[in-house]
């Protein structure tokens, strides 16, 4: 019995001593990086995520709380984490279900999932290999596991995360607040570049507008029934038999002349390309792939052929510095038709007569510069990283004065740097519009912001109720898109009759007119990293009652958005004031509430971002119980990269009571060099109305009531 006692506490011990990490330390006050005793650099640096350096500034205080045990779990390469049971867990990347995701496992292999209907949706198109841990205090940590192999996160008990990649480095964050945790995460990963403001407007897409005729008629319709909107998308079929950099001869002859259409009313054109380039000995892309030598190898050192669209087609290799920029370059001749952005789908990537829907996992990527070469088990998840990071490149090249937009399916941690990004093919389903919500929160909590499902579903068509809910709802997503299928119905704003081309219109009126703000929270979120979509458990970090809240979500820091479906909602507390928009029948419409203490500027209703204009702000306020509010705005020209040297403004509003029902505003620019003659009135949000001062030029502005 002794015996045995001794020797399990001596197995106990060496098993321990693999267990914890060979070396720790603080890359800055409150960032730990954790390294295993057998730690791989070869097979799992240079980070991807990571911008950063992480230099070991001081060693691991013995109070540091969140600290990771390198072990072995079926055999693979894992770290585990003890924690509180009472820790809410977030992030994970783009997940469906539940907005708290204790108890559940993802698996992290970027995959062309169809209805999230493949692996019970525990794989999707992205992989963030993030946890953001939420205490029963409010304080908070972030945990990243910096690789991109295929890995698991198992939520169940702590965490594991389990790899089957070589032994990776941990990266830990601890803060007083998730919030804090968003900014760290956001200077460890870099944050989303600010994107054109015509990207913050409302789009509109199938798959496919055809031939260009009917293009040009949908951007009519929109103006003609004034609905506000900025960018319809060109799906696969404008392409000569799929062929990507192509244009069918006969349904898009002239694309300049399209987009020349498109400019001149005022819309913006997004235009698609694939990865996957045909196999065909004619087409000069393929040409010039095959010559410069760019395509992924086979485990023999073969170009790897796999089926997608347009048949047998060939991958770019964009671990290649020279692969890279031959793909950059591609977009020279294209984006100078007047494309204004560009969509990267099928990018995980999806090959249909692959393995599990992708390439093989022993696929050869050659690398470069420094990124060595190696499997595609390694490099599977970054494909897409990699791929919008060389289209951002060539984008940027032919435009230099022009914020780029590219929009991708597949991507990885810290992929918010180069794209925007959408939720893939979910349904016209009640579910999936409810789980629309926690989708995107956590992906906003995972380090992108610029996020948002199909708006209507992608398959199915939606019945009109369904439809009205949706639009109302998805007026508010950061990326507003109304996406439908091949086999779908028209899925337009006024597909549905009268009255959802009603309810269309008023929400969508409600985004433009809030865009001083949206466009002030993009600018938030591309400095700092804080997301635009956040759950409503922000709004109080220390109220466990909000952690599942999960059908309502903020818009920032000011406005909490409510689906008019909620039910036994949990509200944070405080003094929510109602917005009551002008427009009357608001059956469908999700309710905007504005929190005490703040002040959010608004515009009046344009048809496109062509027409928003920062010089007459309605200042919406809600003072809190002392009768103060305070606010800021963001303005720049909305294109260009002018706001780098200077040409900017932000705003600070405050306003205070100065006497029983007088509240005094003062505007103060305190930020930028740009100068713009503005006016204002105050709206005061009270008891389900807006009270309105006058209009002045002055920045300070008074209101009796
Ligand atoms: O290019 C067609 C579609 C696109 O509309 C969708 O948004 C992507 O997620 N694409 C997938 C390929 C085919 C889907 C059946």
């Amino acid at each position: 019995m002794k015996k045995f006692t001794l020797l399990y506490i001596l197995a106990l011990t060496a098993c321990l001593q693999t267990a914890f990490a060979q070396s720790a330390s603080l890359a800055e006050p409150d960032i730990a990086v954790f390294y295993p005793k057998d730690f791989d650099s070869i097979h799992t640096l240079p980070s991807l995520a990571v911008l950063k350096e992480l230099p070991k500034r001081d060693s691991l205080p013995a109070a540091w709380k969140v600290k990771p045990q390198f072990i072995q779990m079926d055999g693979k390469n894992s770290v585990h984490f003890d924690l509180n049971p009472e820790t809410d867990l977030y992030g994970t990347g783009e997940v469906i279900g539940d907005l708290r995701r204790n108890g559940s496992d993802v698996t992290l292999w970027n995959t062309d999932n169809y209805e999230y209907a493949k692996f019970e949706g525990k794989q999707l198109y992205q992989a963030h290999p993030w946890v953001l841990g939420v205490r029963a205090d409010g304080s908070a940590f972030g945990i990243l596991a910096d690789n991109s192999w295929r890995q698991e996160i198992r939520l169940e008990n702590g965490v594991d995360i389990i790899s089957e990649g070589p032994s990776f480095r941990v990266i830990v964050i601890e803060k007083e607040t998730p919030q804090e945790v968003m900014v760290a995460l956001g200077e460890l990963t870099g944050t989303m570049a600010m994107p054109p403001i015509w990207a913050l407007g409302y789009q509109q897409s199938r798959y496919s507008y055809f031939p260009d005729t009917n293009v040009q008629e949908l951007a009519d319709e929109f103006r003609a029934r004034k609905i506000p909107a900025d960018v319809i998308w060109m799906d696969i079929d404008y392409m000569d038999g799929f062929r990507v950099f192509t244009f069918d001869p006969e349904g898009f002859p002239d694309p300049k002349g399209l987009n020349d259409y498109l400019h001149a009313r005022d819309f913006k054109s997004v235009f698609m390309i694939d990865p996957g380039v045909k196999q065909d000995s004619l087409y000069s892309v393929y040409q010039q792939g095959s010559a410069g030598n760019h395509w992924v190898l086979d485990a023999a050192g073969n170009e790897y052929n796999g089926e997608v669209w347009p048949g047998q087609v060939a991958f770019p290799d964009y671990t290649r510095p020279e692969t890279q920029k031959w793909w950059a370059s591609l977009y020279k001749d294209f984006m100078n038709l007047g494309i204004d952005g560009v969509w990267n789908d099928m990018n995980e990537p999806a090959v249909f007569d692959g393995p599990g829907g992708s390439m093989p996992d022993n696929n050869i990527h050659r690398g470069g510069g420094d990124l060595p070469r190696d499997v595609h088990l390694r490099y599977h998840n970054v494909y897409g990283l990699l791929m919008v990071r060389s289209s951002r490149e060539g984008i940027m090249a032919v435009n230099p004065e022009k914020r780029p937009f590219v929009l991708s399916r597949a991507n990885y941690i810290g992929g918010q740097r180069y794209a925007a990004t959408w939720t893939g093919d979910n349904s016209a389903t009640w579910d999936n519009l409810k789980m629309s919500i926690p989708m995107s929160i956590n992906l906003s909590l995972s380090g992108q912001p610029f996020n948002g499902p199909d708006i209507g579903g992608f398959t199915k068509s939606p019945s009109a109720d369904l439809f009205g809910n949706w639009i109302a709802l998805g007026a508010y997503y950061p990326f507003s898109r109304n996406h439908t299928s091949n086999e779908t119905e028209d899925q337009e704003p006024w597909a549905f009759g009268e009255e959802i081309e009603n309810v269309s219109r008023t929400a969508i009126n409600r985004r433009y007119r809030l865009m001083p703000y949206l466009y002030t929270l993009f600018h938030e979120a591309a400095t700092t990293g804080m997301p635009i979509m956040r759950p409503t458990f922000f709004a109080d970090i220390q109220d466990e009652n909000l952690r599942e809240e999960q059908q309502s979500f903020l818009l920032g820091e000011n406005l909490l958005v409510i689906p008019r479906w909620a039910e036994g909602l949990k509200m944070p507390e405080g003094d929510w004031q109602d917005i009551a928009f002008e427009e009357t029948d608001d059956t469908y419409q999700a309710i905007v509430k504005l929190r005490d203490g703040a002040i959010v500027p608004m515009g009046p209703v344009i048809q496109s971002t062509e027409d928003y204009s920062t010089k007459k702000l309605t200042l919406l306020i809600n003072p809190d119980k002392s009768g103060n509010a305070f606010g800021s705005l963001y303005d720049d020209a909305g294109e260009g990269f002018g706001y780098q040297d200077g040409d900017y403004a932000i705003l600070d509003f405050s306003a205070f009571k100065t006497a029983e029902n007088t509240l005094k505003v003062s505007v103060k620019q305190t930020e930028g060099t740009r100068k713009t003659a503005r006016e204002f009135r105050i709206g005061l949000v009270k008891d389900n109305q807006i009270i309105y001062s006058d209009w002045s030029s002055q920045n300070e502005l008074t209101l009796t009531f």
